[in-house]
């Protein structure tokens, strides 16, 4: 953390960080009249709250809280964290009609989908296009009106802001434009049936640097543009150069901030039979998932493996439980909604059909819970489960591990998360075949605690290495880097990968079990 804000500061120089995001890290609301705030659920916001706190700099995102417009100052800004600010936050209004159209429409129902193979058809409607884009320039003049007449680093997040880079060059091309793709890139093939995909392509050249989590999704992008426009790729430099603009293509898988975890330590002995007795677990062993609810997770299949493993292993009745925090997540969209009431529905069966009075095999909490709550979860489980039909990264699976000082625990993984290749001491599955699920739940119930220990320390010695700040650094550097040669503009290709970032000592493992 100290590294990033010195190297920050020196090789920023005098450019402004601005952060574009459509969540906000800090959401106010009032509750029965008390004015309160939270931190929202969401790998993206989780991961660069460090970062900026480490910096400083201007987050601009959606003030999306029924009390968020009563907390900032004229020039709709708030510093937060509340409790301790650091950084700024400017917050950028919206209407129903732009909500429905660009967040829940575009960036949710056609983006999401698209980018996902979670085999949900996308919905391609021109009113939610156009809406997006609107939504894009909304966004493109308030970043503008922050970096003044000031140079400026505008680090951009996310599907939401696909236009937003082509938006914000064109009205200053003097600006370094980085944006971090945090969802997967699809094949060509998935991609080119959106209607309006080679317009996407266009806003996202926009930028100076486009990262992603994975080599592979920086293939599929490169594939993609080669196959759509007119352009030169570098396979080289991982750059494509169009109409005189260069735009770097870099793998910057993101992690977690690993203070974080010790920051939230507490007497375990206690809150173990404290949780014990509020989710009525007894002695038995728990397995843990920590999700929003959403399709891309693969929840459905984790519950339908915990029905396998008691078909398979009938002994293990009344010896374990699932527990599965599900976070209700943009409920507004029907397919979320009834996901919800699915799961439900599906953990009911299970648990009818194996459990009895004193025990049940699936606990599903569909609500928020705090992030000390999640914390404790991780500590008390035997294990986590990460499901997932596809997905970015997967925060989860790092912060269990990030967690697990005691060394204790293993991780049953899908093999399609960015994190399982990193985490290659998890037990990689393949969430599709139910039999697979359920051995590694098995594998994880019954792991020698000598098997936890070794697993645990090599996935320990990678989480805690390429934490959140060095992702940040790593990525800003490569940023510096284009700014460099903005100021000497090449040809200058003497790239290496993130050169300018120093290495990292790797933090002291284990600790107190
Ligand atoms: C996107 C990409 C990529 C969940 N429920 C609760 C809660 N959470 C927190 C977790 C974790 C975060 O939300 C979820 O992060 P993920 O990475 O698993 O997933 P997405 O939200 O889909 O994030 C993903 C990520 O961006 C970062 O680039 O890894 O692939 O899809 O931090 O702990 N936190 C709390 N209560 C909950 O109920 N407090």
């Amino acid at each position: 953390r100290e590294l990033l804000e010195t190297w920050v500061r020196q090789r920023l120089h005098e450019a402004k960080l601005i952060v574009v995001a459509n969540r906000e890290p800090y959401i106010h609301q009032y509750v029965d009249d008390r004015l309160e705030w939270y931190q929202p659920a969401s790998g993206l916001t989780t991961a660069l709250d460090p970062v900026l706190r480490a910096c400083g700099g201007t987050w601009v995102a959606h003030g999306s809280g029924n009390a968020d417009r009563d907390v900032v100052d004229p020039f709709d800004r708030i510093a937060v964290p509340p409790d301790q600010p650091s950084y700024t936050l400017r917050r950028v209004w919206l209407t129903k009609e732009q909500e429905q159209g660009y967040y829940y429409g575009f960036a949710n129902d056609t983006l999401w989908p698209l980018c996902h193979n979670a085999h949900v058809r996308p919905k391609f409607d021109s009113h939610d296009w156009a809406i997006y884009r609107q939504v894009n320039q909304h966004f493109a003049n308030v970043v503008l009106e922050e970096v003044g007449d000031d140079p400026a680093l505008v680090f951009v997040q996310d599907y939401h802001f696909a236009m937003l880079p082509r938006m914000l060059k064109s009205a200053r091309p003097d600006l370094t434009i980085v944006h971090f793709w945090h969802i997967p890139w699809p094949s060509f093939e998935s991609f080119r049936i959106c209607p309006w995909h080679a317009a996407l392509l266009d806003g996202l050249l926009g930028n100076d640097l486009l990262a992603f989590h994975t080599r592979y999704d920086c293939n599929n992008f490169l594939e993609t543009v080669d196959r759509t426009l007119e352009a030169k790729i570098d396979l080289e430099f991982h750059a494509v150069t169009r109409g005189g603009q260069r735009t770097l293509v870099r793998a910057h898988p993101i992690s977690v901030d690993p203070e974080h975890a010790d920051a939230l330590a507490v007497d375990w002995k206690f809150e173990e039979r404290r949780l014990r007795r509020r989710y009525r677990l007894g002695k038995c062993k728990l397995l843990v998932g920590v999700d929003r609810v959403d399709y891309i997770k693969g929840i459905p299949e984790r519950f339908r493996a915990v029905d396998r493993l008691l078909t398979l292993h009938p002994s293990l009745r009344g010896q374990f439980c699932l527990l599965q925090v599900g976070a209700p997540s943009r409920v507004h969209l029907s397919t979320y909604r009834s996901l919800g009431d699915d799961l439900e529905r599906l953990a009911d069966e299970i648990n009818w059909k194996y459990g009895d009075e004193e025990w049940k095999p699936i606990v599903f909490l569909h609500e928020h819970v705090d992030s000390a709550g999640v914390h404790r979860l991780y500590r008390l489980a035997t294990g986590c489960v990460v499901s997932s039909l596809h997905d970015g990264m997967n925060l989860v699976a790092k912060e269990f591990v990030a967690a697990r000082s005691d060394l204790r625990g293993s991780l049953v993984l899908s093999e399609f998360t960015g994190a399982a290749r990193e985490l290659t001491d998890a037990l990689i599955v393949n969430p599709y075949d139910l039999d697979a699920m359920a051995n590694a739940m098995f594998r994880c119930l019954t792991m020698s605690e000598a098997e936890q220990e070794a697993r645990m320390f090599r996935m320990r010695q990678r989480v805690l290495a390429h934490n959140i700040f060095r992702w940040a650094g790593k990525l800003l550097a490569d940023a510096v880097q284009v700014q460099e040669e903005q100021r000497t503009p090449w040809p200058n290709d003497n790239h290496s990968d993130s050169g300018v970032w120093p290495a990292l000592p790797s933090y002291a493992l284990g600790g107190s079990r």
